[in-house]
């Protein structure tokens, strides 16, 4: 099986808290949460990053954005949440396995 921690997961060899799953795609909540509720989406292909997404891979990507405001519904986000996408080293990413944050609750959050 691969290094990639969120590949483990998607083969469940690694646990989860799991809170969507479908034939492409799986949420699951991250385990260093910096808002009280903080989700990730991921593609259950291994897609390294937003910058190896391809033309085929439009559809997976609107799938995977459509289902961030559905979550931040499900976990009581009526006011709003914030989405992130951390691209390379650069960029933030720390696990190469594309995900999107999806994050809100409690304060407001700071606009940085
Ligand atoms: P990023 O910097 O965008 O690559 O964020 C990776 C996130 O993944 C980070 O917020 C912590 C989370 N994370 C890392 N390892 C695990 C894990 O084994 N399980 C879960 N649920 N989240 C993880």
């Amino acid at each position: 099986m691969s290094d990639c921690i969120f590949c483990k997961i998607v083969a469940g060899a690694l646990p989860s808290k799991k809170v969507y799953e479908d034939d492409e795609i799986i949420a699951f909540h991250d385990i260093h949460p910096i808002a009280p509720v903080h989700i990730l989406i991921i593609p259950k292909a291994h897609i390294v990053s937003l910058s190896e997404c391809e033309n085929n891979h439009q559809a997976l990507l609107g799938r995977m954005l459509l289902l961030a405001p559905q979550l931040a519904r499900e976990h009581g986000l009526e006011t709003g949440f914030r989405t992130m996408i951390n691209t390379g080293r650069g960029g933030g990413q720390e696990v190469f396995h594309l995900h999107i944050h999806i994050f809100g609750g409690g304060d407001k959050l700071a606009r940085t």
